[in-house]
C-alpha cells in the first residue's frame, strides 16, 4: 500500500473473481481493445493496476479473488492488498464489484460484499458477460440480485448488466462512472 501512487485524481476501482471479466471491463470502457491485459487464465492481473484517463480520472484494476482450492483464504490474501486499497483510498469515488452473470453470487462475493459493508466502502455491483445469457435467463439473474443486494447496506442502489464483449450496459456505465469524475472536478 506504501508503494502505490499517491494522486490527486479521483479513482473508480474494479474488484471481482479471477477471470470475472475486470480488465475487459476496463478496455471497453475506454474504447482500447488492450490497455488493461486480459486471459483466459485467471489470475491473469496480479497487481495494482493504474490507468490515468487524461488527468481526469483514474481506474484501477485490482488482482482478482476466488483462484484457488480454499476460497478461505483466497479471500484473506486478497483482502491484505485489494481489500486494504478499498478501505484505504482517499480519492476512491466509486468501487465496482464485478460479478459473472454465468455464475452469478458465489460464496467468496458474498464474503467480500459483507467485508465492504462492515469497512463501510459502498460498491456498485455490475454483472459482466452478460452476452453468455439468454434473456430470460438474464432477467431472472437481475430479479434474483436484486434479493441478494438488500441486507447489503454498502450496495449501491443500481445494478448493471454488462458485456465487454457486445459492448451492452457499457454505455449506461461509462455514464455513471463519468458523473463521479464531473462531480469531483466541480468539488
Ligand atoms: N463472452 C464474454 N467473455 C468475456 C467478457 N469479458 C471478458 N471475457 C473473457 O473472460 C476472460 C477473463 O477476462 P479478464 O478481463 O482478463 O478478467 P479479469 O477479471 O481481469 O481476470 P484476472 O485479472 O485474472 O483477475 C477472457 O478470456 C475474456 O475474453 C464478456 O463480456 N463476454
Ligand atoms: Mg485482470
Amino acid at each position: 500500500m506504501a508503494g502505490l501512487p499517491d494522486t490527486a485524481l479521483p479513482e473508480i476501482a474494479f474488484a471481482g473473481r479471477s477471470n470475472v471479466g475486470k480488465s475487459s471491463v476496463i478496455n471497453a470502457l475506454t474504447g482500447q481493445s488492450a490497455l488493461a491485459r486480459t486471459s483466459n487464465t485467471p489470475g491473469r492481473t496480479q497487481q495494482i493496476n493504474f490507468f490515468d484517463l487524461g488527468g481526469q480520472l483514474m481506474l484501477v484494476d485490482l488482482p482478482g479473488y476466488g483462484f484457488a482450492k480454499a476460497p478461505k483464504g483466497v479471500v484473506k490474501a486478497w483482502s491484505n492488498l485489494a481489500e486494504e486499497f478499498l478501505k484505504g483510498r482517499a480519492n476512491l469515488r466509486r468501487a465496482c464489484l464485478l460479478i459473472d452473470a454465468r455464475r452469478g453470487f458465489m460464496a467468496s462475493d458474498i464474503a467480500v460484499m459483507k467485508a465492504l459493508d462492515v469497512a463501510a466502502v459502498s460498491y456498485l455491483v455490475v454483472l459482466t458477460k452478460a452476452d453468455k445469457l439468454k434473456p430470460p435467463a438474464l432477467a431472472r439473474l437481475l430479479k434474483e440480485s436484486e434479493a441478494v443486494l438488500k441486507p447489503h447496506i454498502a450496495a449501491y442502489p443500481l445494478l448493471l448488466a454488462t458485456s465487454a464483449r457486445t459492448g451492452a450496459g457499457i454505455p449506461e456505465l461509462r455514464a455513471h462512472l463519468g458523473a463521479l469524475a464531473s462531480a469531483a472536478s466541480n468539488d
